[in-house]
């Protein structure tokens, strides 16, 4: 196992990733397609037991594409522990293919731990910046979903920055291509970010709902309960609703919405607890606890999905 008292760097992630791909070999696979815009790993686990073959419906778990929000990692890479490691759902590996990719943006990841510890984007450098260098784009800005429509600005400093087009990022690009291979089994997507409590859900460039938001708000509401049942910690409740509603700003290119419009049912966002006048500095005593109530959430909203889809 890894510990989860602190905050991890990138190496013990990697390390954490190679032991359960190499100790749980039968249903545990590690698949690295492609290397950061810096050269590092983007690297993700396919848990199967049978290695996606008979088709089993497929859930999704995606962490830090934004690099400060550090209590995703944990989040992610506790969702695997309790697939192979400490089982106490079974039926969650008979029923379901998982995906999990706890480091989405491995460049934005370190920088914030060597040099900016609110450093949000890729690393990248734009060639269209004129003079100054700015680096870095959104990577969830960066979808091909009505891209740089609404929530973004042009300019390559700023942190909601989409980059020069669509897909642009590579770090973007093999989140797109997990979902290009798996959008027709693909029932429940949940992109882990922080801060603010919240289970958000499509469209968030206008605020419509799609066809399915009765599923999409009821599973939610049903992850909330379980997630807000725990209340071990003294967080704000959960909240559940179309991204636009809940929060005061729209956003175009983001993840869960390309997810939504190519076929995924069950697409959230789910922001992780956060406090204070910088939520994203979570303290680590809270990692435990947030990983736990998160895991009952992922629990409760897999087994709607295989009910419902
Ligand atoms: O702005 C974002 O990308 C998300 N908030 S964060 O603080 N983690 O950066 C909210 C995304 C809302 N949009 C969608 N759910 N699509
Ligand atoms: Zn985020």
């Amino acid at each position: 196992g890894m510990s989860y008292d602190r905050y991890q760097q990138l190496d013990i992630i990697y390390k954490y990733l190679d032991t359960v791909a190499s100790k749980y070999s039968d249903i545990v696979k590690i698949v690295t397609p492609a290397t950061s815009f810096e050269n590092r790993p983007l690297t993700y686990l396919k848990i199967s037991k049978d290695n996606f073959k008979s088709g089993k419906p497929v859930i999704f778990l995606d962490g830090a594409m934004h690099a400060r929000e550090w209590i995703t990692v944990p989040t992610v890479t506790y969702a695997i522990h309790k697939l192979v490691e400490n089982v106490t759902e079974p039926d969650l590996l008979d029923r379901f293919d998982w995906i999990l990719f706890p480091v989405v943006n491995p460049d934005g990841y370190q920088h914030s731990f060597d040099r900016e510890r609110m450093w949000r984007k890729t690393r990248s450098t734009d060639q269209h910046s004129m003079g100054r260098i700015c680096r870095g784009v959104d990577i969830n800005r960066n979808f091909d979903f009505v891209w740089n429509t609404t929530g973004t600005e042009s300019h390559p400093c700023s942190d909601i920055f989409p980059g020069s087009k669509a897909l642009s990022e590579v770090e973007t690009r093999v989140v797109n291509a997990i979902f290009t291979e798996h959008k027709d089994k693909m029932v429940m997507y949940l992109s882990v970010h922080s801060f603010g409590s919240m289970i958000l859900y499509p469209w968030s460039n206008n605020g419509t709902l799609s066809d399915r938001a009765f599923a999409l708000h009821t599973v939610g509401i049903r992850m909330a309960d379980a997630i807000n049942a725990f209340s071990v910690i003294n967080f704000p409740r959960y909240r559940v609703g179309n991204s636009a509603l809940v929060l005061d700003y729209f956003t175009s290119g983001s993840s869960d919405d390309y997810a939504h419009s190519i076929g995924v049912p069950l697409a959230y966002t789910l922001e992780l607890p956060g406090r204070g006048s910088n939520g994203f500095v979570l303290h680590p005593r809270y990692i435990k606890p947030v990983i736990a109530e998160t895991w009952a959430g992922v629990v409760v909203g897999a087994r709607m999905a295989g009910d419902l889809f």
